[in-house]
This record gives C-alpha cells, structure tokens and sequence, in this order.
C-alpha cells in the first residue's frame, strides 16, 4: 500500500483485497488454491510479459519496431484476469493487455508479427502496434479511442446472452478510461441487462501525464460499481493470488446468470505511458521506486519459493529460455516480408469498392520500386 492511501475497510468496493501476505505465504482463508501446474503456468506468463516489455522496449529504441507500450508492474493483474477466462469467453482489451492474449495461448511469434506489422501479423499490419488480437482465444483488438472496448464488450456480452451461451466476456480498462462517457454508457447497460460481462479496471496511478486523483474525487473506482447496481470490487492488483480469486468469483458469478462485476485492480505503471513519453518530466522517481519494492514477480516468486516450487537455478533457466525464445521470434519476424499489398484493401470492408482497386493500382509501382513512407508515429 502507498502511504498515502487510506485505511483498509472491510468492503469490497472500498477495502483491498489482498491474498499474499508480506511474507509470501497465501492467506489461508482467501487462497484460491491453484495448483502447482497452474500457479507455475501464471508465474512463467508474468516473467515473460517482463522479457517482451524488455526486448521490444530496446527494439523500439533501436529503431526496429516503431512504437511499444510496456505493462511492467502490472503483469499480475493482466495475468491472473486473463487466467480465469476459457478460450472460448471473450476478452476486449484496454492499452496494455497484450499479455492476457499470451496467458491465453498467443504465441511469442504473433506478438512480435503484430509490432512488425508483417505477413505473419494475425491483422496483416493494418492495426497500430500494440493493438492485439487473437482469433482463437476470441482475444479482440482494441480500438485506439480510449474506453471504447467497454460498450464493444458490454454488448457482446448481451448478444451472449440473448442467445442462451455460456460464455463470459472480460473487458479492461484504465483509471484515465473510467473518465471517458463510454465507460459510464457501458456500465449502466450491464447493470440493467445483468450480462455476463466482468468489467476490469487496471488503475497504474497514471493516464499519460494525469493522475487518478485528478480524474475521479470517489474514494475509490471499485465503489462506483455501486450506482451501477452491480458488485464493485477493489482488489491488490499486484497480488496475482488476489487477482485471480476477485476474477475467478466474478467470471463465475457471470457465467452462472448472477450478472456482472466491476473489478479495480490497484497497481503502478512503473514506466512511461508508451516509448514516446518521459514520465521524469512530471512524476516523483521516489514514487516509482516504492512501487519497485512492491513488483508483482518478486512477491509471486516468494510464494512459490516458500512452496517448494521454485529456486534460484529455476529462475536463471527460466529467464535464459525465454529469451532465447523471443531472441529466436524477433530474427525470425526480421526475416519476413511485410503483407502482400493487396492485403491493404483487403479484410477491411465486405466487398471491395472499384475505387480502392484504381487507388491500390495507383500506389503499387511506388511500392514496387521499394521505397517506404517516412513519418514518426504521434504518440
Ligand atoms: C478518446 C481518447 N482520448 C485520448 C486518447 C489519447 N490517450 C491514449 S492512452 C491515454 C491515457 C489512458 O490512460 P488509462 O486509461 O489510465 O490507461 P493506461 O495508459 O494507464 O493503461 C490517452 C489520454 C485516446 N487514445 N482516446
Ligand atoms: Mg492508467
């Protein structure tokens, strides 16, 4: 807990749910009680968003991808929402949930196509870097506008259940998100609708440059769930025990016909907003280097250490295998070719229109003499 937060109650929407204790140990009585497969499985998804943040963040510093957002400090609330969907529910990701489509199966080569923007990108390059999807886990891309995957995923959540499916849909959001009308549109809906949507709030302290106490004067975000008239939530998100049971509750409660949940999973974004920003210009290093002392991994890491199940030897492996794994992706993403031109009008609309094939014909001896466009992307 920062020292400037307030005392912990014993409501949900207003408390702090917390499973793992200063120690490591599990909170007996709150302990989800995974098993050692699975806690392993959360473990090695949190280690490698922190490798990919790593790489690509020195890839776009090399000039070799153009833009990259990382979620370093946040890799537990990602993780262990992502962890209690199926692979059929649906999932409608905010800015930094690229690791919820790795938990749920995305391989390390399609995260890396989508940065390139190449043949093997899933999108065929037409999304902005850092917009995943993931067909096969119903992973959806976001869209840039902030907060508009809430109503996306608030009415899929509908469409589920006007159909009678099972399915349950998880839809992510920033503190900065909660702001934006979307968010307030999407959860009175789902309130009145009762759908099976858990709505997901990563509160890092941050939106670009504006603080959460400069977005909201509620004590907390998990108490707004209240005038929604749904369970409001408000959950350590650094804690990956503590995410995973508030969600596993939630996606059940959802999926069983009792309605929806709002989640606030209260975290740090310990780096700037994405590789354009330099947060040293209006944020306090100090408070940074609290959050440090709080990394989701290394508290993880104890638990499992205390359990038996991890040590010093594991971890060296662990690290030296992933990044061989994402050393071998990126060379292998290097060496292939951007997406076929016509793809540029192609999947884009349901039929084609004469006028895109004259433009496409217009601009494809430009591309065939090899050159490219040149430009900085804005932010
Ligand atoms: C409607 C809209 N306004 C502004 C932006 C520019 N923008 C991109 S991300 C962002 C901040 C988002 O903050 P938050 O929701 O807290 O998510 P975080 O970046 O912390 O993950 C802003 C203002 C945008 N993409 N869309
Ligand atoms: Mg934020």
């Amino acid at each position: 807990m920062p020292a400037t937060a307030k005392p912990e109650t014993t409501r949900a929407d207003l408390g702090l749910l917390r499973v793992l204790r200063d120690d490591g140990a599990a909170d007996p009585a709150l302990d989800p009680r995974l098993s050692d497969e699975e806690l392993l499985r959360l473990y090695r998804a949190m280690v490698l968003i922190r490798t990919l943040d790593d790489r690509c963040l020195k890839l776009q510093r090399q000039g070799r991808i153009a833009f990259y957002g990382t979620s370093t400090g946040q890799e537990a609330a990602t993780v262990g929402s992502a962890f209690c969907l199926t692979e059929k529910d649906w999932c409608f990701p905010a800015l930094r949930e690229g690791g919820a489509a790795l938990m749920r199966g995305m391989p390390v080569s399609r995260y890396i196509a989508q940065l390139m923007g190449n043949s093997h990108d899933e999108e065929k390059g037409h999304q902005q870097p850092m917009h995943f999807s993931f067909r096969a886990a119903n992973h959806v891309s976001l869209s840039s506008p902030i907060g508009t995957q809430v109503p996306q995923g608030v009415g899929a959540a509908r469409a589920i259940q006007i159909r009678g499916a099972k399915e349950v849909v998880l839809a992510y959001i920033g503190d900065g998100g909660t702001s934006e009308p979307d968010f307030h549109v999407a959860l009175t809906f789902a309130g009145v609708w009762k759908c099976p949507a858990v709505i997901f709030c990563q509160n890092n302290g941050w939106a670009i440059s504006v603080p959460t106490s400069a977005q909201t004067a509620s004590p907390t975000i998990a108490v707004k769930a209240r005038g929604y008239g749904m369970p409001g939530v408000r959950v350590d998100g650094n804690d990956v025990l503590a995410v995973v049971r508030a969600t596993r509750e939630a996606v059940d409660r959802a999926r069983s016909g009792g309605g929806p949940t709002f989640i606030e999973a209260v975290t740090y974004r310990r780096h700037g907003h994405s590789s354009s920003d330099d947060p040293s210009r209006y944020r306090d290093e100090r408070d940074v280097a609290a959050w440090e002392k709080r990394d989701p991994i290394e508290r993880f890491r104890a638990h499992l250490v205390l359990r038996g199940l991890w040590s010093k030897e594991q971890e060296f492996a662990e690290i030296e295998r992933q990044n061989a794994l994402v050393t071998r992706e990126i060379q292998e993403a290097e060496k292939a070719p951007p997406p076929a031109l016509d793809t540029l009008i192609e999947d884009v609309t349901g039929t084609i229109r004469p006028e895109l094939r004259e433009q496409l014909a217009e601009v494809r001896p430009y591309f065939e003499e090899g050159k490219t466009a040149e430009g900085a992307f804005p932010l």
